[in-house]
C-alpha cells in the first residue's frame, strides 16, 4: 500500500474516533434525526435556532434561514453578516446560498450590499425567480422589492475614492491574514431524511470590490444530493472554487465514504492536484450524510465546527491535514 494512502487511512480512522461519544453516528442502522452541523463555533447559535425551527414545526428551508440568520445578526461577528469585514474600497459585499435536496433547487446572491440577510435573499431567489444567481446591485433591488431589511450605501463614492486611490499608489489587494474571514455553511438533515444547507460570508477582507468567494457558487462552497449528503466549506474561497470542492466532497460520498473520510480524501486530492502546500491551501469543509453520519476535515491544524442534534448541540475539532500527510509524490508544488 502506498504511504500515502496508508497515512490516509491512519488520519481518518483516528479522526473518525475521535468525535463526541454517542454523536458520532458512524454506522449506526437509525440516522440520527434531525441532524445539523455548521462551520465554526459561532455555527453552535445557528444551530441550536435551527433545531428549534424544526422542533415547532418548520420546514428544513426554515431551519436554514433562520439559523443562519442568527449568525448574520451577530454585530460581533466580523466575517458573517453586515458587520463583516469590508472590500479594499471599505464596502462590505456579501455572498450567500441555499440548497434545497428535494427538488435538487439553489437560489444564491454575490457581492450583494446593504441588505441584513443575504440568505433571505438566496431562498427568494431560489423560489421566486427561475434564475439561481444575482449579483451586485441586481441582487441588492431584488432584495429590497422583496420586502427584506435594507440599510443605505452610497458605495459608488467609495469605490471611486478608492479606484483613484489605488490609481496613484498602484495598491494592491490586501493580503489575506488569519482571521480575515470565515463563512457560515449550515447544512441539515431534515426529520424526514430530507437535506437543505445554507452559506453566508462577507468574504475575504480587503477583496477587490466585485470579488466573488466560494461560498454563493453551487458545488463550491455548498453541494446538496438529496439521495446521498451535503457539504459546505470554510477557508480561502478562490481554493475551494477552483477544485468545486463541496460537489467533489458530496461525490465521495456518493461513492461510499463516511462523511469525514470524504472531507479528508477531498483535501488529500485537492492538496496532491494543486501547486500550493496544504497548509497554505487553508480549505476545511463540513459534511453529513442521508444515514445521519458527518465529518468534518481542515488543512493545517483543522478547524472547529459544531454538531446539534435533540440531545445534544457541541463544537468538536475536525482533524487537519498538512504537507506531510500528502507526502512527496503528491503534489505540483513548486
Ligand atoms: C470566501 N470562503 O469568501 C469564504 C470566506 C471564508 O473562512 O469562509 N473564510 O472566500
Amino acid at each position: 500500500m502506498p504511504s500515502t494512502r496508508r497515512q490516509f487511512l491512519a488520519t481518518s480512522s483516528i479522526a473518525i474516533g475521535a468525535t463526541a461519544p454517542g454523536l458520532c453516528a458512524s454506522d449506526a442502522p437509525n440516522p440520527t434525526r434531525p441532524l445539523i452541523v455548521s462551520t465554526w463555533p459561532f455555527g453552535k447559535a445557528s444551530n441550536d435556532e435551527a433545531l428549534r425551527v424544526l422542533t415547532k414545526g418548520g420546514s428544513i428551508l426554515d431551519a436554514v434561514e433562520h439559523g443562519i440568520k442568527v449568525t448574520e445578526s451577530d454585530t460581533k461577528n466580523r466575517s458573517v453578516g453586515i458587520s463583516g469585514s469590508p472590500n479594499a474600497a471599505g464596502v462590505v459585499q456579501q455572498d450567500a446560498c441555499i440548497m434545497h435536496g428535494p427538488g435538487h433547487q439553489a437560489g444564491s446572491v454575490a457581492a450583494i450590499e446593504g441588505i441584513i440577510h443575504p440568505i433571505s435573499a438566496a431562498r427568494r431567489v431560489m423560489e421566486k425567480t427561475p434564475h439561481v444567481m444575482l449579483v451586485g446591485d441586481g441582487a441588492r433591488m431584488f432584495a429590497i422589492e422583496e420586502g427584506l431589511n435594507s440599510i443605505d450605501v452610497d458605495s459608488s463614492k467609495l469605490h471611486e475614492a478608492w479606484r483613484k486611490e489605488r490609481a496613484s499608489k498602484k495598491q494592491a489587494v490586501q493580503k489575506r491574514s488569519k482571521g480575515d474571514h470565515d463563512t457560515i455553511a449550515l447544512l441539515v438533515l431534515g426529520p424526514d431524511g430530507n437535506i437543505a444547507g445554507g452559506c453566508s460570508t462577507s468574504g475575504w477582507g480587503g477583496k477587490l470590490p466585485g470579488r466573488v468567494g466560494d461560498s454563493p457558487i453551487i458545488g463550491s462552497g455548498l453541494y446538496i444530493d438529496n439521495e446521498v449528503g451535503a457539504a459546505g466549506a470554510t477557508g480561502l474561497g478562490e481554493n475551494v472554487m477552483r477544485h468545486c470542492a463541496s460537489f467533489m466532497v458530496v461525490d465521495f460520498m456518493r461513492q461510499g465514504l463516511h462523511p469525514q473520510e470524504a472531507c479528508l480524501r477531498a483535501i488529500h486530492r485537492i492538496s496532491r492536484i494543486d501547486p500550493l502546500a496544504t497548509e497554505d491551501l487553508a480549505i476545511n469543509f463540513v459534511a453529513l450524510d442521508k444515514k445521519g453520519r458527518y465529518g468534518a476535515a481542515g488543512t493545517g491544524t483543522g478547524f472547529k465546527y459544531s454538531v446539534t442534534t435533540k440531545s445534544s448541540s457541541v463544537v468538536l475539532q475536525s482533524p487537519g491535514v498538512t504537507s506531510k500527510d500528502i507526502g512527496p509524490e503528491g503534489g505540483n508544488r513548486k
